[in-house]
């Protein structure tokens, strides 16, 4: 049952508007229970439109209240109009100025698309399709136009009047309103268009950019935060300062401002000067927010702010370019981490998400290309794939650019694209002159879904010294692909000799090889390396060169022989990881592990523990066992998430016993003494020692206790939290106090309320679901808040496969149901908790069934948005 639009959208229908939009102006007029917007677009047709050629403005729940063409109102039959477009039936053959009036009410506007309020602020979200829900407009990235906007409000409720660009007029209106004008000079698509109007808090700053330019920044927030916004200025000017440093680009308004809301359905928005962030991403002090909320805000804070180069003054030309601004800008962002703090921890960071939350998603029925070709529902699309995988693929032609030719074909990106909207083949075509490289075998990474697995064997002679090594690739079919063209895939790698230093070789033949690059563009390459004194142990994908999943055909003794000696951080992590996913998935399908398997993984954990010349954010990360999601995706198919939970639990249990006084006394002296701060040392610390209380919860009877005293002790969240989520993901016999006293001790700040959300929701007892659902029909609870919806229900769907894919289909029920009530409010969220049910194909059957059921109970019972049928039907298909 369902009653929107089932229309696809196909990327080889593209083609220009037949108008352009010349200049807008617009006028706000904000009143308490309704808002009037006043448009007046100057349009004119392109050279070769034809006469006559009517004008379709887009227009989403609008109503229109008056139509004119300079300055006279329209006939009826000129124009046609309801709430999604208004038509001039025929528009002058010239320049226009076409005035537009519609009413809204944004207090009703639950969706958070377009003007909506939240907590009593006006703000807006725009991207990508949400301008139509504020006039009636050419909605698509290509049309590009300067803005002047007018607002006027009571200036009781509404102190604070703020738009893209820079101020040019204000004042007093009488009766109690004001007024404010912005002007924005730079030509923007209407995504990127923003308005703030309420009563808010600030703090203020500046910024010298590298040509003497003086910007003055602030961020506004609810008053009495405006202490927790330092930690999001810093993060501003850091990131400003880098931006010159590494990709000389330099900020180009003379404001930059930041609002945080408390309902928003993403992080954050990169609106030109005046970017709208989720609250969550904004404040920090340290009795409420964790090390992890400190790197977020200043990740995000960065990627907004780096739109400005990449999306913003480069957009998109549609939406199926959408990773043209976001891969690349998640990359920057990336790259602006990995200098402010560790490079290799932040790349195991990165590289532990795609695996997480990306490989599912391409694995699955959700797979889609980074640059997709067709949608039904545009929103749907701002998938990891598009970010994170669209990263990687802007990391691969760093690596194959190298440094020095990377920022070349930047620098050419930016000096031929600035101020247009543009394509993923024109950003192709800059690396390609840039480099002289032919890339349009590269160029299928962004047309082409699914994860490549990378097979591997190697011998070696003695007699000849000669080391040969094969790689294969294959991808599997994904939805609508069932053939699969072999990829351009980088394989940064190095040879080991027997006592663990490099190992050099004469010459190498059989495939493309550039210095410590292999370059694996056929479905299977076989190398030969002369000169090769001894048998090597490779190390292949180093940093992670290539998204890729790699079946190694190391034995365990192999993997930690380069967990001790490679010269790769990245690789050493990662080996270990690999020695124990595949004794926990082992265990989990019925191969049991030996004693001396675990006794020489214990070993190589301990080793890395004692190891002065490793910092702790790294050893955090090693001794971080992978998750029972990873491993049930790396089983693949028939998987039980009992059976995985066990094998995990118990495995933790083997490595743990014997050392778990050792563990303790490290635990204990790690503690952090100074005062807190979010720096990346001591948060490492932090890290380390929670992660050793995790093994010690899993892995033996010491955790619980410790735990308790931890929360009780703790004097900032990271180990207050910490102490919680670990107990409740063990469900120890502490857990349910921790729980019970967190949820008092913070109530009333809504941030905080998210992560016991969370942590309630990630418990695997029995019942976890009846918890859940009392806190859902509470009548306090706030269910039109994403923030709290997607605590409470997002991580359960993601974290906690034992409850959520119960075989009694109790887990999957309650989500349908829940989905199907949000569905009503906000669809964008709804549709997002959904895309959990993309585990079903890798379930035994059993549970996959009754997973399947809930779904067609959801699809026939309810009246479902667009956004809720889109994923539901390919996820039943
Ligand atoms: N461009 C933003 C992401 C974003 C997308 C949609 C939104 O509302 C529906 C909000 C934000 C970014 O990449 O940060
Ligand atoms: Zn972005």
């Amino acid at each position: 049952m369902r009653t929107e639009t089932e229309q696809t959208i196909y990327l080889k229908d593209y083609a220009p508007t037949p108008y352009r939009i010349v200049s807008v102006d617009l006028d706000f007029k904000i009143l308490e229970d309704t808002t009037r917007v006043r448009a007046q677009l100057t349009i004119e047709p392109r050279e070769q439109t034809p006469p006559g050629t009517p004008l379709v403005l887009n227009g989403d729940e609008l109503k229109l209240d008056s139509v004119a063409v300079d300055g006279a109102p329209l006939v009826l039959s000129a124009y046609v109009s309801d709430a999604n477009a208004l038509t001039l039936v025929e528009p002058p053959h010239r320049r226009f100025v076409l005035e537009t009036e519609v009413t809204l009410n944004p207090a009703a506007n639950t969706k958070l698309m377009g003007l909506y309020r939240s907590s009593g602020t006006w703000c807006t979200q725009c991207e990508p399709e949400g301008f139509r829900r504020i006039t009636y407009y050419l909605d698509r990235p290509d049309v590009l136009a300067p803005f002047k906007v007018r607002m006027s409000a009571p200036k009781a409720l509404a102190p604070v009047l703020l738009a893209n660009g820079n101020l040019v007029d204000q004042g007093d209106l009488g009766d109690g309103m004001h007024y404010a004008v912005w002007e924005d000079p730079f030509l923007k698509p209407a995504y990127l268009f923003a308005l703030v109007a309420g009563d808010l808090g600030s703090i203020s700053d500046s910024f010298t950019t590298m040509s003497g330019r003086k910007v003055s920044l602030g961020i506004y927030c609810t008053h009495g935060k405006e202490n927790e916004c330092h930690y999001a200025m810093d993060s501003l000017k850091r990131s400003m300062a880098w931006d010159e440093r590494r990709f000389g680009r330099e900020y180009d308004l003379d404001v930059f401002n930041i609002v945080a809301v408390s309902d928003f359905n993403f992080g954050a928005m990169e609106n030109k000067g005046l970017n709208i962030f989720n609250d969550k991403l904004v404040f920090a002090q340290p009795e409420t927010a964790t090390d992890a909320n400190y790197h977020s805000i200043e990740r995000v804070i960065a990627h907004e702010y780096f739109h400005n180069w990449t999306g913003n003054r480069i957009t998109c030309r549609d939406w199926f370019q959408l990773c043209l601004k976001e891969g690349l800008t998640v990359f920057r962002d990336q790259e602006f981490t990995s200098d402010e703090r560790s490079r290799p921890v932040q790349r195991i960071h990165d590289v532990q998400n795609l695996r997480t939350s990306q490989f599912p998603e391409d694995g699955g029925p959700l797979a889609h290309p980074p640059r997709p070709d067709s949608f039904r529902e545009i929103n749907n699309f701002y998938t990891t794939t598009v970010y994170e995988k669209g990263a990687e693929i802007v990391r691969m032609l760093a690596t194959l650019l190298g440094e020095a030719g990377f920022r070349k074909a930047m620098d050419l990106y930016f000096e031929r694209h600035d101020g247009e909207a543009t394509t993923i083949e024109a950003f192709i075509k800059v690396f390609e002159d840039a480099s002289g490289r032919d890339l349009s075998q590269f160029a299928t990474w962004y047309l082409q879904a699914g994860t490549p697995q990378v097979g591997v064997t190697d011998s070696y002679d003695p007699a000849s010294q000669t080391y040969t090594l094969t790689l294969t690739q294959k991808v599997e079919p994904t939805p609508g692909e069932p053939t699969k063209k072999p990829l351009l895939i980088p394989v940064r790698f190095g040879l080991i000799g027997p006592n663990g230093s490099p190992m050099g070789f004469g010459s190498v033949s059989g495939g493309a090889v550039e210095d410590d690059l292999i370059l694996l563009d056929r479905d299977s390459v076989t190398l030969t390396f002369t000169g090769v004194a001894n048998k090597p142990v490779p190390s292949l994908f180093r940093g992670f060169s290539a998204p890729v999943k790699i079946a190694s055909n190391l034995g365990q003794e192999e993997l930690l022989f380069l967990a001790r000696h490679d010269s790769d951080p990245f690789n050493r992590w990662d080996a270990l990881q690999t020695a124990t996913t595949t004794l926990i998935a082992n265990a989990a399908t019925g191969t049991a592990w030996s004693g001396t398997e675990v006794d020489a993984l214990r070993q190589a954990l301990v080793d890395t523990l004692d190891n002065p010349e490793l910092d702790d954010a790294f050893k955090a990360q090693v001794i971080d066992i992978p998750t029972e999601p990873v491993i049930g995706r790396h089983i693949g198919k028939n998987v039980d998430p009992d059976a995985i939970a066990r094998a995990r639990a118990d495995l933790v249990r083997a490595l743990v016993g014997p050392v778990a006084e050792k563990l303790e006394s490290i635990y204990r002296g790690l503690e952090v003494t100074a005062p807190y701060s979010p720096d990346a040392r001591q948060a490492g610390q932090r890290s380390l020692r929670n992660g050793l209380l995790n093994l010690l919860t899993t892995g033996s009877d010491r955790g619980s206790d410790l735990a308790s005293r931890q929360y009780d002790n703790a004097t900032n969240m990271t180990d207050r939290y910490a102490a919680m989520a670990i107990s409740a993901r063990n469900w120890t016999a502490g857990a349910p106090a921790l729980l019970g006293d967190f949820r008092t001790r913070f109530a009333g700040d809504p941030l905080v309320f998210d992560k016991w959300l969370t942590a309630s929701a990630q418990a695997p007892d029995d019942g976890a679901i009846e918890r859940m659902r009392a806190t859902l029909t509470a009548p306090d609870f706030p269910r039109t808040n994403p923030n709290r919806l997607r605590s409470l229900l997002g991580s359960f769907v993601m974290a906690n496969p034992v409850q959520f894919a119960r075989a009694d289909g109790l887990g999957f029920r309650f989500v349908t149901e829940a989905v199907a009530e949000i569905d009503k409010v906000n669809p964008q969220v709804a549709s997002r908790i959904l895309t959990g049910f993309r585990i079903l194909p890798t379930l035994e059957t059993r549970r996959r069934d009754v997973g399947l059921d809930a779904l067609r109970a959801l699809k026939e019972q309810h009246t479902l948005s667009r956004n809720v049928s889109e994923i539901l039907d390919r996820i039943i298909a």
